[in-house]
């Protein structure tokens, strides 16, 4: 039988009030456009729009919302191919993100990256192979500490079926032996397409059991709610830029989509679905505003249609913009 899960304690009313009214709603809204995006690409690459595969973040919002809001944009950050929710977050346009999906020439990366290659100046980008990203974070944690950019630390999210990635072990053992200030962010939404973590990781706590290997911290949050999440990397990240120690953290998080958008998803019951999306994160972090009277459901409303609009203008714009041109195929090109 699953064990109860022992998240990081934190306490909401802390976290509440060591954010500022517009601290927090800013962040309701960057999560709002995170789902309408995702909804809205998604309408669009079933209508044909978008080539190549697409990676839905809905469910996951909280976490890599709330690693922006503790620690800023001023990092290193990488992931994997599930990555317009951080793009997003970093400050790429709606319309670039669109514009790419969409293969235009005005895309985040003129049309040659699609939907698993995303960029900004501190995201060093989506990786399409399994894994792949977790030394590239331990070279930017290794950058950071040379320049002696003392604030400066590197974020790695994975997948849990990157955890048996021989990457993952090498790069951790790496940074854990020449204290390099990375925190990799293992978001474990329980399916490695559709294997169950249970069938493909040998441990249950994917940071907290493994982390001892390499005598460094292992954390578990709760990555439905903005709050614990907020709570955990906050006091990581104040820990590292002093010790300079790398850090595994464990998200539970929950996918509300398919692997990629053509996965049926025949694996789990519709039942259990339901039941995880009882727990949305968008709605945990509207409730608590709620309580507070910060924000009512008209202004909520509001706010989504909103971002919504935004979306829907993005999809506008990326029809409109012209494709590449094939004369530009060739550069750019990196062929050692
Ligand atoms: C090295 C490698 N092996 C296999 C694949 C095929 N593949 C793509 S995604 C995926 C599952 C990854 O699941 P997880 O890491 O849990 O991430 P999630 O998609 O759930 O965020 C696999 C096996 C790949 N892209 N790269």
């Amino acid at each position: 039988m699953e064990q109860e899960i022992k998240y990081f304690p934190s306490n909401k009313l802390d976290v509440l009030k060591s954010l500022s009214k517009e601290a927090l709603l800013e962040n309701l809204k960057r999560m709002l456009l995170i789902r309408n995006f995702e909804t809205r690409a998604e309408v669009a690459y079933l209508q044909g729009k978008v080539g190549g595969f697409f990676h839905s973040y809905a469910g996951q919002e909280a976490v890599q919302t709330a690693v922006l809001e503790a620690i800023g944009p001023d990092n290193w950050y990488v992931t994997s191919y599930r990555c317009h929710a951080l793009a997003l977050l970093l400050g790429a346009t709606p319309n670039e993100i669109m514009a790419e999906l969409y293969g235009r020439a005005a895309g985040n990366a003129l049309g040659r990256g699609g939907s698993m290659h995303l960029y900004t100046d501190r995201l060093l980008g989506g990786y399409g192979i399994v894994g792949g990203q977790v030394p590239i974070a331990t070279g930017a944690a290794f950058t950071a500490k040379y320049r002696g950019n003392k604030n400066e630390v590197a974020v790695c999210f994975l997948g849990d079926g990157a955890v048996a990635q021989g990457a993952f072990h090498e790069a951790i053992n790496m940074a854990a032996l020449w204290d390099l200030p990375c925190i990799y962010v293992i978001e474990n939404n329980r399916w490695g397409m559709g294997t169950a973590v249970e069938n493909a990781i040998s441990v249950e706590r994917l940071a907290e059991d493994k982390a001892g290997g390499y005598g460094i911290k292992g954390y578990t949050f709760d990555g439905m709610d903005f709050f614990n999440c907020y709570a955990g990397f906050k006091k990581i990240y104040l820990e590292m830029i002093e010790n300079s120690r790398p850090v595994l953290v464990e998200v539970i998080t929950s996918r509300f989509k398919g692997h990629s958008v053509s996965d049926p998803g025949l694996y789990r019951t519709k039942e259990s679905l339901k039941f995880e999306m009882q727990r949305d994160p968008i709605q945990i972090l509207l409730s608590a505003l709620m309580e507070q009277k910060m924000i009512d459901e008209e202004t909520f409303k509001t706010m989504d249609k909103e971002q919504r609009e935004i979306c829907l203008a993005s999809m506008k714009y990326a029809d409109e913009c012209p494709w590449p041109d094939t004369i530009t195929l060739e550069e750019d090109v990196f062929a050692p």
